[in-house]
């Protein structure tokens, strides 16, 4: 890509200004600016797309496709200019402009087409996919609201639809001429032809439009820029109206909803109908648009397809795609049963990323049967077989086809689905890929044990440092030089200054400075103060029980009832930070939400408290806010149920800005701490191997501990007598706990999960030894770039060159 002086930046920027915004600098507002240099970047990523594009084709190279209900990008405008090579000339363009660069970027729209953490990685994987020069596209879907926006009204959550489309969005370009008709419903008719194999045809189907806008993705430092190709529903414009529909705008509105936003929930299916079109709608418009790519550029037999494409299934949310293509091969392609099954079978692989029952979906025949009658056929077919197969290869599993079977009770299970049409399948972390094949999946594991493999989660240190929290990555560059940008794994030069205490200096200058920022967003957004030389305690993510949000309240809880308790204690002063988002249906979690903003309420204006401990929720959790939040953690708290949370990213974000990680031995904690040394953070809890087998054995007595603990029941009890709401306001926290029998195992960590705490905060006083807790952990934390992630997927699965 090209590169800019100051003043060839700045004179193109001016350029910009009059051809798009007719504006002159002086006169141009920051959303005149912001659109100006998206407009210079995206003519570079433009050209070198099309060239990468030219490239690949002509080299035939082998291809990655991920494929994803969800991708949490965020803004793209900072990281597309450091990838592009442009953020310093731009940065200080800007001030010597006297703009503020951070202002002018902080006019994109966060695109939030995502839940979570499976969201967010497969937007950290494309980083790094273009990054090593890898050729893999990604596709989603565009969804016209993404995920929405959390308002906090009188301590309850309030949903917003999240309008990330009102203004124009620079990055994406319609391709209305590479559309695909996607069909769903109507009927499927065989007939059997002259040379003995069946035709099927398709009648009555309701033909919908799959509009791709593609995305740029911009390698960092390499000219290799991918596609994320988002795909959006609308009506064929030559559609006849039929008496069901009672007018064109409603039928055009009926189509449009099925990219009209995404579920908001990571961890149950509604088992919405609509959910279900939208997964169809994802894959087959995919699968067609790489089969009509493949035969179109490469000239080469379909059969070759699996040669050169690989495709990569985010969770099961696009297993469908797995019949698509044996119906594509077979109906349109001509193939027979067996030669489709050849090329699908090693052409997928699937990750799994919960083990939570809820998660896992299962959709209901007739469901299926709506959506598209010929997929329900295919899926059909792959379960006879495969139980056949089961059958005659495998006698010794003859009782657990029941078990294994995709389709059963009437429900198509995805999960099996998914792996009897890979032939990979990993899970996220060390200890999820282990309990995937010893619990989850341990049948197909006995099957099919050369199909499981493990490929630990990382994040993009591009976005999660160098662009997140600059004076961290320039502190890191002045000491060790930027080797380690390319080669985050290098990170761990930074061990020559352990002992150095000028550098431990500078290092808690960095994190201070990081404090003092954040410190500005939390009064702007809460209008609390808190103390910057407090300690920042940090729990951001998703709100769901088994992450135990409410376990790190019940121990806010203690606290405050101790300096109750004894006003004079002498307690390291800590401001905890929440942020999360409930799903709008999940009533416990929206209770918790409410139960931090009244612990908040008492605990931050309590006399006797003098300031020593402030709780805040910062409201809309999202890529934006998690980037200026990051940077400022000191404790990182990942307290799961052990063995609930597959992987964690988050844990790994904060590592990496140097926050010490407070965690169960769960996810990726595990291997966390194996990195950095039982020294370098704090565990505590049950072991999933204990978590599994009190469930495996019916649970342990709640009660028990809640009436023999007075810890315990103190915290427990706080949540009915009124101290922290009237009315019993949490009187469903506490039964929920109780008459459940605890099944997040609350009551049963709280103790070690209050001493690992209390470890914390004596260890925080001793400012040298936390400072090189901290540089541990940076420099441990290349492990988890994602470019080490992909590096992986790229060899043992994807086999890329
Ligand atoms: C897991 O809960 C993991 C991410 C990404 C989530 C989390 O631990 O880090 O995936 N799973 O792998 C999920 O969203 C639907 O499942």
């Amino acid at each position: 890509m090209k590169t800019y002086t100051k003043s060839e930046f700045r004179k193109v920027l001016e350029t910009k200004l009059m051809n798009k915004r007719t504006a002159t600098l002086e006169e141009s507002t920051d959303n005149d600016i912001f659109y100006a240099i998206c407009s210079i970047l995206k003519d570079e990523i433009n050209q070198a797309g099309v060239d990468t594009r030219h490239h690949n084709i002509e080299a035939k190279r082998r291809q990655i496709n991920y494929l994803s209900m969800e991708f949490l990008i965020g803004r793209l405008i900072e990281s597309n200019l450091l990838n592009a090579g442009l953020l310093d000339v731009c940065n200080e363009v800007l001030t010597e402009l006297g703009r503020d660069p951070k202002k002018i970027y902080s006019e994109e729209n966060d695109a939030g087409l995502g839940n979570g953490g499976l969201g967010r990685l497969a937007a950290c994987f494309l980083d790094s996919i273009a990054s090593l020069g890898y050729m893999g596209n990604g596709f989603g879907i565009r969804y016209r609201y993404g995920l929405f926006e959390q308002r906090i009204v009188n301590g309850t959550q309030i949903e917003l639809p999240d309008n990330w489309l009102q203004e124009v969005y620079p990055w994406e370009t319609r391709r209305i001429e590479e559309a695909v008709p996607v069909n769903f419903g109507g009927q499927v008719t065989s007939e059997v032809l002259e040379d003995g194999n069946l035709k099927f045809t398709y009648s009555n189907q309701e033909t919908v439009l799959a509009v791709p806008y593609d995305v740029g993705v911009v390698g960092y430092d390499n000219d290799n820029v991918n596609q994320l190709r988002l795909w959006s529903a609308e009506l064929p414009h030559d559609t006849i109206d039929h008496g069901d529909n009672k007018n064109r705008l409603e039928h055009m509105q009926s189509v449009e909803r099925i990219s009209g936003f995404l579920y908001p929930d990571d961890s149950t299916e509604e088992g919405r109908f609509l959910r279900l079109k939208q997964q169809y709608f994802l894959v087959s418009s995919t699968i067609q648009t790489l089969i009509n790519q493949f035969k179109e550029r490469y000239q080469l037999p379909v059969t070759d397809f699996h040669k050169y494409h690989c495709i990569q299934i985010n969770d099961t949310h696009p297993t469908f795609g797995i019949p698509e293509l044996m119906r594509i091969l077979m109906d349109e392609e001509g193939l027979g049963w067996d030669d489709a099954w050849h090329i699908t079978t090693h052409t997928f692989a699937y990750t799994n990323h919960t083990i939570m029952q809820e998660a896992l979906e299962k959709w209901p025949v007739y469901q299926v049967q709506n959506v598209n009658p010929r997929i329900f056929m295919i899926i059909n077919e792959i379960n006879e077989r495969f139980c056949k197969s089961v059958y005659e290869a495998h006698p010794e599993m003859r009782d657990k086809i029941g078990d294994l079977a995709v389709i059963s009770n009437n429900v198509v299970h995805m999960s099996k689905l998914a792996i009897v049409g890979s032939f990979s399948v990993n899970g996220v972390a060390a200890l999820h890929s282990e309990i995937i094949k010893d619990y989850t999946f341990n049948d197909f594991y006995k099957l099919t044990p050369e199909k499981f493999n493990n490929k630990t989660n990382g994040i993009t240190h591009r976005r999660w440092l160098m662009t997140s929290n600059p004076e961290l990555s320039n502190l890191i560059s002045d000491t060790i030089g930027n080797n380690w940008v390319k080669h985050p794994q290098e990170l761990t030069q930074l061990m020559h200054y352990y002992n150095d205490d000028a550098f431990l200096d500078r290092l808690a200058e960095v994190k201070l400075h990081n404090k003092k920022a954040l410190k500005e967003v939390i009064y702007n957004k809460t209008g609390i103060e808190v103390d910057e030389h407090s300690v920042f305690d940090v729990q951001v993510k998703r709100l769901h029980e088994y992450k135990r949000q409410l376990l790190n309240l019940l121990r806010i809880i203690y606290l405050y009832n101790e300096i109750k308790r004894k006003p004079s204690i002498k307690i390291q002063p800590i401001t905890f930070i929440f942020g999360a988002k409930a799903a709008p249906g999940y009533h416990i979690a929206k209770e918790v939400i409410k139960l931090i903003h009244a612990v908040a309420n008492v605990v931050n204006n309590d006399t006797d408290v003098d300031n020593r401990i402030k709780v805040v929720f910062l409201e809309n959790y999202n890529v934006t806010l998690a980037e200026d939040i990051m940077p400022a953690a000191e404790i990182s708290e990942q307290i799961s149920t052990a063995s609930m949370e597959a992987s964690g990213t988050g844990n790994m974000k904060m590592m990496m800005n140097g926050a010490i990680t407070l965690g169960t031995m769960d996810g990726a904690n595990v291997e966390i701490a194996e990195l950095v040394g039982k020294e370098n953070i704090f565990i505590f809890g049950l072991s999933s191997e204990e978590v599994i087998n009190y469930q495996l054995n019916g649970g342990y007595r709640a009660e028990d501990i809640y009436k023999t603990d007075s810890r315990v029941k103190n915290a427990m009890d706080a949540l009915i007598n009124e101290q922290f709401g009237r009315n019993y306001a949490f009187n469903d926290l506490y039964y929920h706990v109780l008459t459940n029998n605890d099944p997040y195992f609350l009551l049963k960590d709280f103790n070690s999960y209050v001493d690992i705490h209390l470890t914390a905060m004596a260890t925080y006083q001793d400012k040298r030894k936390w400072n090189q807790m901290s540089l541990t952990n940076i420099m441990k934390s290349g492990q988890f770039s994602s470019d080490r992630t992909i590096q992986q997927y790229a060899t043992d699965i994807w086999k890329l060159n």
